[in-house]
């Protein structure tokens, strides 16, 4: 059965959808149809399922309207959406007629989608998690909306040197026209920034002078999967909110004339490519405060609309914080309903903590958020008032309820409110961005099982004991089976879809239905189909690095993938250098023996904070080593090594149906969770990796025996940071292996050793993430890879249970316990 509902009905044939194509050539586009590129092609394509979205968009934000359901607002700083023209087609259930209308116009949709640029308004992780959210929210007919920034440059383009060096450029993302967008010129705000705040009577303040900015509101249409409704992400940008400074142009000075128009413009240029270190640029923050004031005066507005008292806020409205990046939405929420609604601190503060949620995506010390207070005071005067103003309300006010009970629990106890204030003192003293978040939200939690419980026992423990467990909770995290199974890997979905004796749309939106699976394990046939699949994923690969790189690439080798922001704990040196370990190993075996060697192929993939200097030179180590790996005579049919540039959403969806292993090998306590290992798993691949974040769920949901497990726990990994400072051991005591692949480095194997030094020295001392505790382990679980991939058939079987058990990492679990369990809203299907 196809899907039919929330078509155009009748205009959905392969005639109809040629001409539209053709329609938007001429119109749209201005072009003629008879000397048209794929660029055109695509452009007319996509204008011409825009046409469906739009009229799906609007009869869903009508239904919104009326029906007033209770809505929730995903706030994120990152939406890594990828590539829109096969994902919507997908959801729409158009695919196989746009397939035969491009083709009847002598174009491939092969070529026609490699003509989009990936909408890359992200980092890694967190970004792409809102993604995934997004389109299970849709989905799942939830009332839903992202709000996030326009950015004008996304994440950055990467390129690799002669020398292995990561040299960074922009990524002009908006030059072609961007189909997938709606511009809402009538859609603005003003935002305030620095000034002065009076304080007046009743608690309230009176915030002006200063600079104000227009942010300017651009939705993007976010399509359900076999459903009419389609949600809304709306993206700001900024502009200046009166031209430019006609005053100053008219006295011919022209620079100072556009110098406040461009500083407006600067808020949403770039996105800041820092993941997991902290920066105090003024202008981060700033994008922060525009962000958030102009979605919740957007959030008021349609409230307002709906016409009740203030009070019912919390009844309609639900605000979820993808991490610290919107925590300024408590004081700027604070500050609308006690300077502009007049309502008194307590009932205000009810609303706000009734109305927000946090979820937190890391633990690492240097990733939480903290602003120096002058800057703070600077940018946002009133904001900081109200800030110590919580500070006191909650920790110290005689009429507080929550000192009542620290007082009873822990008299006397100086150092706890101390470490609990959301100011830290030093110089300059610093607002604890986590600690705002968690007393401001109705829930707090983690994104799996082990990080949600390090949430509540290290960086927010004070807080359990003072609140209660109850506000802490987790949501596993989860990824989209549409983009992340069907889309990415269609040859397998067919093969479900047809084994399983049921249309794709059942499965998809109910992921657990994947266990029907697992019968399949012993029919021989499938399993050859099963294995094909895999194979022709993997010659897909090939060919992306063939055309690309200009590099060929054993299809018989087992294919082992890491592919993840670069960074220390995620420990790219451990796989690198475990690798050359491989390679002296290969070399030291004499001819006969490498005959029993399976052959290997190491991918990598990922980009370096540019400010990241360690990051970097792993970077450098993995391009050098595999220059000299690939071009040794004695063992390039057994190992080589790739590292392909500029990782995107679109090439995860080229390496993650063709790996048979990949390697998620954090040191353990120190991955939030991971999601891109859930995406392996569903599309068949093997997993290696540490105990840590949602491997561990995995390896519950699909048996440890089809997991490979190394190194030590998380418990252990504080004493051993603890040893590895007081009482040192050099490296080729502890660990001999280790200590001759390093001085490997050291002696020049991979050109000028010296460069390496700083990288290498990390290891030999402090060792902060354990690479000398774990690199034994490590090595023994790649030889249990080797030994089980000998017996094909059998990591068959591994592969087929490894999909067939991934059913609960479906973001639309995931969406729907935040709906349920913190939200409470409820589906609202557009008739
Ligand atoms: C404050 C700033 C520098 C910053 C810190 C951290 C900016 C961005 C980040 C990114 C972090 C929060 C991130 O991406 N975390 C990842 O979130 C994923 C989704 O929950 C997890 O799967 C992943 O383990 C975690 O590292």
């Amino acid at each position: 059965k196809v899907w039919k509902e929330g078509l155009r009905g009748v205009d959905t044939d392969v005639t109809s959808i040629t001409k539209s194509i053709v329609n938007h050539v001429q119109t749209s586009l201005a072009r003629q149809a008879y000397n048209l590129d794929d660029l055109g092609a695509y452009q007319a394509a996509a204008l011409s399922v825009r046409d469906d979205l739009i009229v799906n968009w609007n009869e869903t934000q009508l239904h919104y309207s009326r029906k007033e359901p209770k809505r929730a607002y995903y706030l994120s700083l990152e939406f890594l959406m990828g590539r829109t023209f096969d994902n919507a087609l997908l959801n729409l259930g158009l695919k196989e007629q746009y397939r035969d209308g491009v083709k009847a116009l002598g174009f491939s949709m092969e070529d026609l989608l490699e003509q989009e640029r990936d909408a890359a308004l992200g980092n890694g992780g967190l970004g792409r998690l809102a993604a995934c959210y997004l389109d299970s929210s849709a989905s799942q007919e939830l009332p839903v909306w992202g709000y996030g920034l326009r950015y004008k440059y996304g994440i950055f383009q990467q390129l690799i040197s002669p020398e292995g060096q990561q040299l960074e450029a922009p990524d002009p993302w908006l030059d072609n026209q961007n189909p997938w967008e709606l511009p809402r010129l009538d859609v603005t705000y003003d935002v305030r920034f620095y000034g002065t705040a009076e304080r007046l009577e009743d608690g309230r303040a009176s915030w002006h002078g200063g600079q104000e900015v227009l942010a300017v509101a651009y939705d993007v249409m976010v399509p359900g999967c076999y459903t009419k409704n389609t949600n809304n992400l709306r993206l700001w940008e900024s502009k200046p909110k009166r031209g430019f400074d006609l005053n100053s142009f008219n006295a011919g000075d022209y620079e100072h004339a556009i110098e406040s128009s461009n500083s407006a413009a600067a808020i949403t240029s770039v996105l800041y490519p820092n993941d997991h270190t902290t920066c105090k640029l003024e202008l981060r923050l700033k994008q922060q405060y525009f962000w958030t004031a102009a979605s919740l005066a957007d959030m008021i507005r349609r409230f307002k609309n709906i016409g009740k008292p203030i009070s019912e806020f919390p009844d309609y409205v639900a605000i979820q914080l993808n991490d610290t990046h919107p925590t300024l939405a408590i004081p700027e929420l604070m500050r609308i309903l006690i300077d502009d609604e007049e309502l008194p601190w307590g009932a205000a503060w009810q609303i706000v903590t009734n109305t927000i949620f946090y979820t937190n995506h890391t633990v690492l010390p240097e990733a939480l958020e903290k602003w120096p207070v002058p800057l703070m005071e600077h940018l946002l005067p009133r904001h900081m008032q109200i800030i110590y103003d919580i500070n006191l309300y909650v920790f110290k006010s005689p009429i507080s309820f929550f000192l009542q009970a620290v007082e009873k629990k822990f008299p006397g106890d100086r150092d706890r409110l101390a470490r609990m204030s959301l100011i830290e003192e030093g110089f300059p003293k610093q607002v604890r961005m986590a600690h705002l978040a968690c007393i401001g939200s109705r829930k707090v939690n983690g994104v799996a099982e082990l990080h949600s419980e390090l949430v509540r026992t290290t960086i927010l423990k004070d807080f359990v004991e003072f609140e209660g467990l109850s506000k802490f909770s987790n949501v596993t995290n989860g990824i989209t089976p549409r983009r992340w199974l069907d889309q990415c890997n269609p040859e397998l979905a067919a093969l479900i879809s047809k084994s399983l004796k049921v249309d794709k749309s059942v499965w998809l939106k109910d992921l657990e239905k994947l266990k029907d699976l697992l019968p399949f394990v012993e029919d021989k046939a499938f399993r050859e189909e099963w294995a094909a699949i895999k194979q022709r994923n993997k010659e897909r690969l090939a060919h992306h690095v063939q055309t690309t790189l200009g590099l060929t690439v054993n299809t018989n080798a087992m294919f082992d993938v890491q592919i993840k922001r670069l960074h220390e704990y995620k420990r790219q040196t451990l796989n690198i250098l475990g690798v050359i370990h491989r390679y002296l190993t290969l070399k030291a075996m004499s001819a006969e023996e490498r005959k029993k060697v399976n052959p290997r192929v190491v991918f990598f993939a990922g980009k370096a904070a540019p400010a990241y200097f360690i990051a970097k030179l792993t970077i450098r180590l993995i391009v050098n080593a595999a220059r000299v790996i690939n071009a040794d005579p004695d063992t390039r049919d057994l190992l080589t090594v790739y590292f392909l540039p500029d990782y995107s959403v679109s090439l995860a969806e080229v390496l993650i149906p063709a790996s048979d292993i990949s390697q998620h090998i954090s040191t353990a306590g120190t991955e939030a969770s991971g999601t891109s290992n859930m995406k392996f798993c569903l599309n068949g691949g093997l997993l290696v990796g540490t105990v840590d974040g949602a491997n561990i769920e995995i390896a519950e949901a699909v048996g440890e025996s089809n997991v490979f497990f190394f190194g030590h726990l998380t418990p252990a990994v504080e004493d051993l940071r603890y040893q590895h400072i007081y009482h040192p051991v050099p490296v080729e005591e502890k660990c001999p292996a280790l200590a001759k692949v390093l001085n490997t480095v050291s002696e020049g194997r991979f050109g000028d050793g010296g460069v390496y030094e700083p990288l290498l020295n990390t290891i030999r001392q402090g060792d902060h993430y354990l690479l000398t505790d774990d690199f034994d382990s490590y090595i023994g679980a790649l030889a249990m890879v080797d030994q089980a991939y000998l017996d094909k058939d059998e990591w068959v079987k591994k592969s087929i249970r490894t999909t067939a058990n991934m059913g609960k990492f479906s973001s639309d679990r995931a969406i729907l316990e935040y709906a349920e369990s913190f939200w409470n809203i409820e589906p609202a299907k557009v008739p």
